[in-house]
């Protein structure tokens, strides 16, 4: 049986990821959520359940097998699950939306240094930081050229996948900040806002009691 660790939902942008990856799976899994914010959360990482995975979450355990890192755990599950379920069957469309995957795993630091994810706030007509002009006009390129080129309405074509889990928390993101976006990639943000599994988690973001001051201004 699989066992996912996530962080409370509230503010963890990668515990999303790692969420969505094993609902899109469809593969029987236990979820245990850890509170990043609890005293005694310096140990609980320091176990090696976690601290395989740098004492960051999610982390993935099957069996013997631990994947980590959002990309990590999406293959993991690709494999598990017939490689039908996260990425494009055209190779074309595959490439992108691998590539783009793999630059959210590794980039756009500004945009997550300078706007920390809350699900559950929206602060309208916030001005956006200058620091993250150069994160979000990539960003908007991405969707857009990604939708324009395959054809959406996902990044990868038709069906949702690898590449929208990755973007998930941006979208809330760009929403929580009211960052201004071409209307293609608006469009996307609202479109991923509003999958099913994108909106059974901001339920259990609004139910999630663990707050932290530090994310809420
Ligand atoms: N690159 C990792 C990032 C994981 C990460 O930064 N997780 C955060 C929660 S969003 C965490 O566990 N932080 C706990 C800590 O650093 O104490 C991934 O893809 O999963």
């Amino acid at each position: 049986m699989i066992r996912l660790l996530v962080a409370s939902p509230r503010y963890s942008s990668w515990s999303l990821r790692g969420w969505l990856a094993v609902k899109q799976s469809g593969l029987p899994h236990a979820t245990e959520w850890v509170n990043l914010y609890a005293d005694d959360w310096q140990q609980r990482r320091a176990q090696p359940d976690i601290a395989v995975a740098d004492g960051k979450v999610p982390v993935l355990h099957d069996g013997d097998v631990v994947a980590w890192n959002a990309l990590g755990i999406i293959g993991w599950l690709d494999a598990q699950s017939g490689g039908t379920r996260f990425w494009p069957a055209d190779p074309a469309a595959r490439a992108f939306a691998q590539s783009v995957a793999a630059e959210m795993q590794g980039g756009f630091q500004a945009l997550r240094q300078n706007c920390p994810t809350n699900f559950v706030r929206v602060y309208p007509g916030r001005p956006a930081p200058a620091a993250i002009s150069a994160d979000v006009a990539r960003i908007d390129r991405l969707w857009s050229t990604a939708i324009d080129r395959f054809g959406g309405p996902w990044l990868g074509g038709a069906g949702w996948g690898g590449a929208d889990i990755m973007f998930a928390p941006v979208a809330s993101r760009f929403t929580t900040y009211d960052i201004a976006l071409s209307p293609a990639a608006e469009a996307y943000r609202q479109r991923a806002m509003g999958h099913p599994l994108v909106a059974e988690w901001l339920a259990l973001a609004q139910a999630d009691p663990v707050l932290n001051p530090a994310y809420e201004f």
